[in-house]
């Protein structure tokens, strides 16, 4: 019964510690993978399986919540007019829908690229006084024109009278955002439809592919956001790919480019379009319906229908629906990310400028809802949304639709707050009754903001959000028995079944720990006042089953391993390893052999590794590509695929003794690592995992 012994978690290193900002890449470290050491140091830590693929620090990202994106490039200056005509759609694909040669857009536009009223200044405070924390600007969109001076092309701002005037766009706004206190980020699209080597090409492109080459391509476009973080536009807090769909990350190269990228700049987070995870999920222009379980999420968002500035789009979204938008967005631990799309000379236009304004006056009133603020694990109401500071002393309750009776109900808040205020109207009574799992809030007479009024409500401990039970004791894998536990409810009681049945309050009441000696399903529910709250907590709590050791000592130490040069996207079957070109040879421990193919391979390392204490042992694998563990036959982990350097656990309970293990490991592009570590059942619990000592491995001789 395999799955009885599988666990598995996933994790990626934090970013690797390096040379400060100014450091720039040498080709040698451009095109070569990172070392050993390198990658040592990458040590990750394990987690949970649905974890986001990074350790970067995103605490001032999640706090701000509110950021601004500007669209501004070549296609401003056209705002979605070619030749005296309206084109209609997004104005930065322009360059796709008028299906020119990439020279006569550039020809035509990079002329009148001359913005004299851009005033870096007057953007960041723009953003700053809306309430957001970060500016995201486009450096290059798809159309492949450059907003700064680049080493690695002549489409670039020096080929416009404005970068020939002296003026560098994104110097100037790294220096307002340092003054204003504002974080700069940084959009960067990976298609290009204009570089000549960048294929595949748009199928109304008529230039010959004949000499284009992608490898030349990716050279370019690592040069290039290179130059973005080498120090030149200061401190980047966000690096935000796009367009990166037609390629696999092994083609971008992306994990080699993100690696020194952080080694440049520390603290640099990246948006997940570099086809990689990267630190957080970026929905456009669609709000979840909910949170995504462990996965920090932004939706970017215009403000009419395009990105880029079209003079003919009206389609302006109100104020309101903005300021819903951000509300619902926190209320689901989301970020929002509003799009402004500059004109071509540098100003914002009047629709623009009034919904920032709209939004920042709300947000001067309103902002302790928002920043630092995520969910409740309380159902979503009828009339709004709600928020809770990080702290969560306090929750807000936003009121878009006030009830005819003033009165709002929060369902699954036990108990009244000690404090209740209504931000924008101070002036009005609040008054507060519990009864049984809800909260009723009615407000006293008085105008209050229709779009959304905040009600603040503060406990002066944890207030009584009682939602799904919080299990706080019991393993998922155990071995002969494991005590049952839950978190006490803020109020009312837990009940819980053992027989997959959905819990009553007729069912058993939780009081103390349960004892667990079989595989069971666990569901359990809250009850105030005999009215069920929040969802079943459910889960499967599986007893785990021996695997048995062998007496027989392996006679030779170390493992063995055999390699074959080829290309591979998974680890092979065994029959791959008929192939020419096969080595094979021994080592003292799990690693990678010390000379290998230049152009991918894949390994496998057979060996008997000792078990001195019987129990769960758990097993992770780092590597950079893909791979795979069996013990005795069993797939324990299965970390297969193209990746960066990335860790993965499996347990297995086994017996003491020798147990026999196959590694199998590709290395196909980028980075190349591959460890094996492990906890035995006589480290503490939570104890990292650690190398295996050499005198436990052994192996058999090949054959
Ligand atoms: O920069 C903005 C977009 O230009 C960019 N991402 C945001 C932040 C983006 N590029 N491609 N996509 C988003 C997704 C592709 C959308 C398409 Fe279409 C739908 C391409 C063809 C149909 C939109 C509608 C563009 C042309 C028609």
């Amino acid at each position: 019964m395999l799955s009885a012994l599988l666990i598995l978690s996933l994790a990626v290193p934090p970013a690797a510690s390096g040379s400060g900002p100014g450091t720039k890449a040498t080709d040698e470290q451009r095109s070569g993978s990172a070392s050993m050491q390198d990658r040592a140091g990458d040590a990750g830590r394990v987690m949970d399986a649905s974890a986001p693929a990074s350790a970067a620090d995103l605490t001032w990202w999640r706090d701000a919540r509110l950021g601004m994106f500007v669209h501004w490039g070549l296609y401003s200056v056209a705002a979605g007019r070619w030749e005296g005509r309206d084109i209609p759609g997004w104005g930065e694909w322009l360059l796709n829908k008028i299906k020119v040669d990439p020279s006569v857009y550039a020809g035509t536009l990079m002329p009148r690229f001359d913005p004299v009223r851009f005033d870096a200044d007057a953007w960041v405070r723009a953003a700053k006084d809306a309430g957001m924390g970060s500016i995201v600007v486009t450096t290059k969109h798809h159309d492949g024109f450059l907003l700064w001076d680049s080493a690695t092309t002549d489409l670039d701002l020096m080929g416009t009278p404005f970068g020939k005037a002296g003026r560098n766009p994104l110097r100037e706004l790294a220096d307002a955002c340092a003054r204003h206190g504002v974080r700069l980020g940084l959009y960067f699209s990976l298609m290009d439809w204009s570089d000549p080597d960048y294929l595949p090409r748009r199928e109304w492109d008529t230039r010959p592919t004949d000499t284009a080459s992608m490898a030349r391509f990716v050279d370019r476009m690592h040069a290039q956001v290179r130059e973005l973080t080498d120090g030149r536009f200061g401190s980047i807090a966000i690096l935000w790919g796009d367009g990166d769909w037609e390629h696999s990350a092994t083609t971008w190269r992306a994990q080699d480019l993100m690696s020194a990228v952080r080694r440049a700049q520390p603290g640099i987070l990246f948006n997940d379009r570099w086809s990689l995870p990267g630190d957080y999920a970026t929905p456009e222009n669609r709000i979840p319906d909910g949170r995504l379980p462990n996965r920090p999420w932004e939706t970017c968002m215009t403000m009419n229908g395009t990105w880029g500035h079209v003079v003919h789009d009206h389609r302006w979204k109100p104020a309101s629906e903005l300021i819903r938008n951000l509300v619902d967005i926190v209320s689901k631990d989301g970020n929002y990310l509003l799009n402004v799309g500059p004109l071509g000379d540098g100003s914002f236009d009047a629709p623009t400028t009034d919904r920032l304004a709209a939004l920042g006056a709300w947000m001067r009133t309103n902002g302790e809802a928002i920043r630092g603020c995520g969910s409740v694990a309380c159902a979503r109401p009828s009339w709004g949304r709600l928020t809770a500071s990080a702290d969560r002393r306090r929750v807000h309750a936003v009121v878009f639709e006030l009830p005819a009776d003033r009165t709002i109900t929060i369902d699954g808040i036990a108990g009244a707050p000690a404090r209740a205020r209504v931000l924008d109207a101070p002036g009005i009574t609040v008054s507060t009754r519990a009864a049984g799992p809800s909260l009723s809030i009615t407000l006293g007479e008085g105008a209050i903001d229709p779009t959304a009024t905040v009600i603040a409500l503060e406990w002066d401990g944890e207030p009584p959000i009682v939602g799904t039970p919080e299990l706080i004791g019991g393993e998922e894998l155990f071995l002969h028995e494991t005590e049952l536990a839950f978190r006490p409810p803020a109020a009312g009681a837990i009940h819980v079944t053992l027989d997959a049945t959905l819990p009553t309050v007729d069912s058993p009441r939780y009081t103390v720990p349960i004892n667990l000696q079989r595989t069971t399903q666990v569901r359990a529910r809250t009850f105030v006042e005999g009215i069920a709250v929040g969802d079943p907590f459910e889960a499967i709590l599986r007893r785990a089953e021996w695997i048995p050791g062998s007496d027989d000592v392996p006679p030779e130490p170390g493992v063995s391993w055999e390699l074959v040069p080829g290309r591979f996207d998974r680890v092979p079957t065994d029959d791959a390893w008929r192939r020419e070109g096969r080595a094979q040879g021994t080592s003292a421990t799990v690693g990678l052999p010390g000379t290998r193919p230049a152009d991918g391979f894949a390994l496998r390392i057979d060996g008997f590794v000792f078990c001195e204490h019987a129990g769960i042992h758990a097993f992770t694998l780092e590597s950079d590509d893909g791979s795979t563990l069996e013990i005795d036959g069993q797939r324990i982990v299965d970390h297969d695929g193209l990746h960066g350097p990335t860790r993965m656990t499996g347990k297995a309970a086994l017996d003491l003794g020798w147990h026999r293990f196959t590694i199998r490991y590709i290395e196909a592009d980028g980075g190349e690592a591959l460890n094996l570590l492990w906890t035995t059942p006589k480290d503490q619990p939570g104890a990292p995992p650690r190398a295996i000592d050499a005198a436990l491995l052994r192996h058999e001789p090949a054959r």
